[in-house]
């Protein structure tokens, strides 16, 4: 077969042969007598492998195993997990072109960003190493004489872990590399759009927990569709679902998991907005802009989906815009001097149209008209172009998120204004503005400014380091993964009161004497 850019030396260096099944306790893959998924590249239209889905009882199997490896793996010292991470961590590094390829060409992001989502997981796996002796709980004075508080974290328990194709493996890795050095361990369901990536990380795992005495239970893999989501939501013996995807299936999984009191961690659709100010540098603002609107093909969370741009420099950003666009080449992400991939699959594309036959219908007009590519390198179906359009913030459309490369300009007079378009959607996720005037970068950092979760000037909307929490407000469900302090969502917290004295005080001085 024409393999030009060696995808099948990848997958033989990751592991991957045709004995694969599917859903896997750690180092044993299980036979679920239940049908295959197809994962096709949107690349080439090539079908890349066929990947068994799991049935009722590989769930239940994944669950007992996943329990049992639990009660031992609480029990290692939070830095020796640590250690653990950081041999995931190295592994990742020796297989960081493999992985990335794979990730590329199974997903359709450029060759740079599936190097830069292995990236990510290198950077998670330090961080949870250094997290690892750093799970700090505080200790309080106690209104009782001879008394001491303190509070510690202990694990939770079995962490489901629901993840999206376009970052098919380092959202995962946010949430494992945490919650393993938190004491958890972990059920994984990647999208059902990108197995392969799923197999290939748990093939790099489970060799070191196996390794280090744990051959089953601490990483677990389940493939499947959302019947797999619902089963993971419902289930009481996993206490924490972190959930990546649409507000749609975020709503179904936080209500599942609301109604039996467990907890979830969601992070769901984004509409994200740069605000472009007359005081702007331009140059940045429209290579800000650019990456982030039309970067893994507009199917990042983070992506910038609308333009917030000031009346006096509207109409140059908007040429300037069009002029970059131009200059795009799209075709097949590994190769590099493309700068665009596919979309990632037919369904995709269908969005996108409508999407764009919804704004013109609206009264948007076009800058940089859409559209769907054909001919030579594009068979797959699943190429388009990059879009603009002039719009209205509160156009139905608009206010929804399109995962595809469209990007609607809004003119706006004065920052007040234009904050209010930028809150002005459902969603709460990322959010920037440029500008080199230090009072209105200050405002839309204030209380009355920006109400996402990621807040920055002078850079785009996507593209945010591991090391900050990571999440949104409103419909992007309100969770934080990866950095910061977002570990204490995959930990319970106990205060602790230890009387040392030889009296028995009641708080509060409440007087009970007989
Ligand atoms: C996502 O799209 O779900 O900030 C995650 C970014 C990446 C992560 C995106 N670091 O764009």
């Amino acid at each position: 077969m024409n393999d030009p850019f060696g995808i099948h030396l990848s997958l033989k260096n990751l592991g991957i042969h045709s004995t694969n099944l599917g859903s896997s306790t750690g180092l044993t893959w299980l036979d679920s007598g239940a049908s295959y998924f197809s994962s096709d590249s949107p690349a080439d239209g090539q079908l890349i492998a066929q990947v068994q889905g799991a049935s009722e009882d590989t769930y239940e199997a994944i669950i007992s195993q996943a329990s049992v490896a639990f009660e031992k793996w609480r029990l290692v010292p939070a830095p020796h997990r640590g250690e653990i991470v950081r041999e995931i961590g190295n592994s990742l590094r020796e297989v960081k072109a493999d992985l990335g390829k794979l990730v590329s060409y199974e997903m359709g992001k450029s060759y740079q960003e599936g190097l830069g989502e292995v990236q990510e997981m290198i950077d998670i796996c330090d961080f949870a190493v250094g997290l690892s002796r750093q799970l700090y709980g505080l200790t309080m004075h106690s209104e009782r004489p001879g008394h001491r508080m303190y509070e510690q974290w202990h694990p939770l328990g079995i962490v489901g872990i629901i993840s999206a194709f376009n970052f098919p493996v380092a959202v995962w890795s946010w949430n494992a590399a945490l919650a393993w050095v938190c004491g958890d361990v972990c059920i994984w369901k990647p999208s059902e759009k990108a197995p392969l990536s799923g197999i290939a990380c748990q093939y790099i795992v489970a060799k070191i927990f196996a390794k280090h005495g744990f051959p089953e239970g601490v990483s677990n893999l389940i493939i499947g569709d959302y019947r797999i989501g619902e089963l993971i939501s419902h289930d009481s013996r996993v206490p924490l679902v972190s959930a990546t995807g649409s507000t749609r299936m975020g709503k179904l999984v936080g209500k599942a998991v609301g109604e039996r009191l467990g907890r979830s961690l969601l992070e769901l659709g984004g509409n994200n907005a740069i605000i472009i100010t007359e005081h702007a540098d331009l140059d940045m603002a429209i290579r800000g802009a650019l990456f982030g609107a039309v970067g893994t093909a507009g199917q990042r969370c983070t992506t910038t989906r609308r333009l917030i741009i000031q009346a006096n420099v509207y109409e140059e950003v908007k040429s300037r815009l069009a002029t970059a666009y131009s200059k795009l080449v799209i075709g097949n992400p590994l190769d590099e001097k493309n700068h665009v991939g596919p979309l990632i699959d037919q369904d995709a594309v269908k969005n996108y149209l409508i999407a764009i036959e919804r704004v013109k219908a609206e009264g948007g007009k076009a800058v940089v008209e859409g559209g769907v590519l054909a001919g030579s390198g594009f068979e797959s179906g699943c190429y388009v172009k990059p879009a603009i359009y002039e719009a209205e913030n509160h156009f139905e459309i608009v206010q929804h998120e399109t995962f595809a490369p469209i990007l609607y300009l809004i003119k706006y007079e004065n920052l007040q204004e234009a904050i209010a378009l930028q809150n002005g959607v459902p969603q709460g996720l990322s959010s920037a503005i440029m500008t080199t005037n230090m009072r209105e970068a200050e405002a839309f950092l204030s209380v009355a400014g920006s109400d996402c979760g990621i807040a920055n000037v002078n850079i785009g909307t996507s593209g945010a380091e591991i090391g900050g929490a990571f999440g949104g407000e409103k419909e992007t469900g309100g969770g934080r993964e990866s950095g910061s302090d977002s570990w204490k969502a995959y930990m319970r917290r106990q205060t602790n009161t230890i009387n040392y004295s030889s009296q028995l005080p009641l708080a509060q001085g409440i007087k009970f004497d007989i």
